[in-house]
């Protein structure tokens, strides 16, 4: 049929002013109110990356406008682009229900972050796929493009220029510090493939930017009780530094955009660490609206629309 195919933009999601801060922080929370105390620190850490702006949103819009212009590109008609975010408004199943309200019958949804865990794109996948049936529309996912050529391909160049700027930087040993966001440990016990996926785009990327003195590591671990994925960003600061390392090029990997957890959890709690330490920190430029990426993006759409019945 000549009908379009809906493409579920999905993404994170930040509040839309600071007065959102608590809907959106009780949202993740999965619907508990955080205590006035956490409510606070959170604030603050908006306030100190950009002073009451949240970057995310205009990232995530930009990518979802550059995503059309590159599937326009490559099949020109053929798909149009819906945005739907995990826990800011609009949500997932508000996009959903727009492609509906167009006359949507076919979809393809995709993720705005590389690697697949149950607990985070598995996630996202199910509410899509709950809203998608209520409607009635047919969908197809894509799970993880973390080997995506093109999205090693745009690391890589990354890595190089990163370390390019640490060279300037004097003398000693570098280290390159590859990261994502921590999970609750019991994901091991899912067999999830979070933890070898994201090693896997570590070791692709070091590869191809000849990259041999690498490690993996963990960051914006829960505030909860439970344990988390470790060693955090700031133990394995410690650690190189105690090795002899006095350069750190950090290298956020599971994450694809300038966000809080970057631009605070890395450029300023990160990068302050490792100046205590006596080391320089830089970080490698995030993906955002680079070329390469979106078109990792739209052929893994191509990819999954193919595979349909
Ligand atoms: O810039 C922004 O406004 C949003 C930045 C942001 C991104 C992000 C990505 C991921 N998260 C993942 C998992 C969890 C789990 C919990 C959790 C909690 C938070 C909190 C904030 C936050 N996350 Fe997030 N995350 C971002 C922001 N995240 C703020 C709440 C305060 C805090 O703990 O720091 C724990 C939930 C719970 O309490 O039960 C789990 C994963 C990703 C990467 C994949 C993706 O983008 O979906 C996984 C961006």
């Amino acid at each position: 049929s000549d009908r379009k195919i809906g493409v579920l933009v999905m993404s994170y999601g930040t509040p839309e002013s600071m007065d959102g801060i608590a809907e959106y922080y009780t949202h993740i929370r999965r619907g508990n109110p955080p205590s006035p105390e956490m409510l606070a620190e959170l604030t603050a850490r908006y306030e100190a990356i950009v002073g009451g702006v949240f970057p995310l949103r205009a990232n995530t819009d930009r990518q979802v406008q550059a995503l059309q212009e590159t599937l326009d590109a490559a099949a020109p008609g053929r798909y149009v682009c819906y945005q739907g975010l995990k826990h800011a408004r609009p949500f997932i199943e508000d996009g959903v229900e727009a492609m509906a309200a167009d006359g949507i019958r076919k979809a393809v949804g995709i993720v705005l972050a590389p690697h697949y865990s149950v607990m985070s794109v598995g996630g996202y996948i199910k509410r899509a796929q709950e809203k998608a049936e209520a409607l009635g529309l047919e969908a197809e996912f894509v799970k993880s493009y973390h080997l995506h050529p093109k999205l090693i391909e745009a690391l890589r160049v990354r890595l190089v220029s990163g370390l390019e700027k640490l060279a300037a930087a004097g003398e000693g040993k570098t280290k390159v510090l590859f990261s994502a966001h921590s999970l609750p440990e019991k994901i091991r016990e899912m067999n999830d493939p979070y933890e070898r996926q994201l090693l896997e785009t570590a070791t692709a990327a070091a590869e191809a930017a000849g990259v041999s003195d690498w490690d993996f590591t963990w960051q914006s671990a829960g505030r909860t009780r439970e344990p988390w994925l470790g060693p955090d960003i700031l133990e394995t600061l410690r650690d190189v530094s105690e090795q002899g390392y006095r350069k750190v090029l950090s290298a956020p990997i599971g994450f694809v955009s300038d966000h809080l957890e970057v631009l605070y959890d890395i450029d300023i709690e990160a990068k302050a660490a490792a100046r205590e330490l006596g080391m320089t920190l830089e970080r490698i430029e995030m993906l955002n609206t680079d070329p390469l990426y979106m078109e990792a993006l739209a052929e893994s759409v191509t990819e999954a629309d193919r595979w349909r019945g």
